[in-house]
């Protein structure tokens, strides 16, 4: 197939082509980046933790472990021994504003009623 003048001033060079995959355009002296690759980095999750306590009753803590956490009586239970004997459990992991939030409502709850007990997040 014969390639006219015109088809030939159509196709683009090699180097055309190269500066358009790296997204640059212009001279090699002046170039400017301007690929857009769109950056996809998942947001950091953050554990919430559940600490022990000699005084907060092991029903409040259940009640707890349902109320902010969805979790089954049972599955609360376990969890609230585990904090009882370990000191410490990791309760949920969740977005830095929803386990904010949780920290929030636990330690507001444990305020209002008066039970020492401590709820944190950190960095996963
Ligand atoms: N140690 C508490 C008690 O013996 C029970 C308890 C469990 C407290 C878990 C806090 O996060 C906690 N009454």
């Amino acid at each position: 197939m014969t390639k006219t003048r015109r088809d030939a001033d159509r196709a683009m060079s090699w180097q055309q082509l190269q500066m358009m995959a790296r997204g640059t355009v212009g001279d090699s002296d002046t170039s400017v980046v301007t690929d857009t690759r769109p950056k996809t980095k998942r947001p950091p999750l953050y554990k919430v933790l559940l600490l022990n306590d000699d005084y907060t009753p092991m029903e409040f803590v259940v009640a707890v472990l349902e109320r902010f956490f969805g979790m089954s009586h049972a599955q609360a239970f376990e969890i609230m021994l585990t904090v009882h004997k370990k000191g410490v459990a990791v309760v949920g992991v969740f977005s830095h504003e929803i386990a904010e939030t949780k920290v929030a409502q636990v330690m507001d709850f444990a305020r209002r009623h008066q039970h020492p007990l401590q709820c944190t997040m950190e960095k996963e």
